[in-house]
C-alpha cells in the first residue's frame, strides 16, 4: 500500500469538476483516505512549490494557485504514486489524452486541473503540507 498527495487545482474547482474527479478517483479503485477544500495563501502556495522558486514560470504559478479554492486529497492505493500520475496524464494539459483528468478538464501547462506527488518523497513532504498525523491516522 502506497500514499499519494493529490490536488484539484482552481481551474477544475471553479469548473465544478471536483465531483467527476473524484468519481474518476473512485472507479480507478484509489482510497479517499483525507479530504479538504480550502483557498492557499501566497505564502502557503510558495512554500507548497518551493522546488520550482527558481523557475521561470514560478510566480504566475503561484498566482494561478491562489486565484480560488482547491481540494486538497490523500489517496491510498497500491502503486498509488504512478497510479494518480497516470490518471492525470502529463503536465501540459493541451498535449495530455483525452481520457487523462488533465485532457479532459485541463486548459495548458499551467492550467492544469490536477496535481499529484512525482515521489515517495514529495508524497511524504505534501501530505505533511497539507494534513495532519490526526487527519492521516486512517480511517
Ligand atoms: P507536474 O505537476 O506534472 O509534476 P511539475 O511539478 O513539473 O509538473 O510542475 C508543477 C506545476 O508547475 C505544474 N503542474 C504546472 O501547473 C506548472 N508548470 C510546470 N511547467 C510549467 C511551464 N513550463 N510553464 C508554466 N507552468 C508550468
Amino acid at each position: 500500500m502506497q500514499r499519494t498527495f493529490a490536488l484539484i487545482k482552481p481551474d477544475a474547482v471553479a469548473a465544478g469538476h471536483q465531483s467527476a474527479i473524484l468519481s474518476r478517483i473512485q472507479s480507478e479503485g484509489l482510497r479517499v483516505v483525507a479530504l479538504k477544500s480550502l483557498r492557499l495563501s501566497k505564502a502557503q502556495a510558495e512554500g507548497f512549490y518551493h522546488v520550482h522558486a527558481e523557475r521561470p514560470f514560478f510566480g504566475d504559478l503561484v498566482t494561478f494557485m491562489t486565484e480560488g479554492p482547491i481540494v486538497a486529497m490523500a489517496l491510498e492505493g497500491e502503486d498509488a504514486i504512478r497510479r494518480w500520475r497516470d490518471l492525470m496524464g502529463p503536465t501540459d494539459a493541451a498535449a495530455a489524452p483525452a481520457d487523462t483528468l488533465r485532457g479532459q478538464f485541463g486548459t495548458n501547462i499551467e492550467r492544469n486541473a490536477t496535481h499529484g506527488s512525482d515521489a515517495t518523497d514529495t508524497a511524504a513532504f505534501e501530505l505533511g503540507f497539507f494534513f495532519s498525523g490526526l487527519e492521516l491516522a486512517g480511517l
